[in-house]
C-alpha cells in the first residue's frame, strides 16, 4: 500500500505537493515535532489531532481527481496560520 509521510511543524509548515492516484488506498503517516496539531483534509471527513511523540496513520482512498486541502485546525503557536498543505490526486 502506498504511503505518504507528512510532518507537522509551525516552522516548516506541512509538506505539500504530495501526489497520489484516484482509486487507490494510501496510508498517510503524520507526526509532530513540537506541539499538538490538527490534520483536516478537505473535502474528506478525515480530521484528527496529531500529538508529538506518536506516528499517526490514517487511510485515504480518494475517489475523485483534484486538489485536496490540508489545514491545521488546532491552534499550535505563532506559525499556526501558515500550516496549510495540499495533496494532488490524479
Ligand atoms: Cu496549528
Amino acid at each position: 500500500m502506498p504511503r505518504a509521510r507528512l510532518s507537522c511543524s509551525p516552522t516548516s509548515g506541512l509538506v505539500s505537493d504530495t501526489r497520489t492516484g484516484s482509486g487507490k488506498t494510501y496510508k498517510i503517516h503524520l507526526s509532530s515535532v513540537d506541539y499538538n496539531h490538527g490534520f483536516s483534509l478537505q473535502p474528506t471527513n478525515i480530521n484528527i489531532q496529531v500529538l508529538p511523540g506518536y506516528e499517526h496513520v490514517v487511510k485515504m482512498t480518494p475517489t475523485k481527481a483534484g486538489t485536496y486541502a490540508i489545514v491545521c485546525n488546532e491552534y499550535c503557536g505563532i506559525g499556526h496560520h501558515t500550516m496549510l498543505g495540499r495533496i494532488y490526486v490524479k
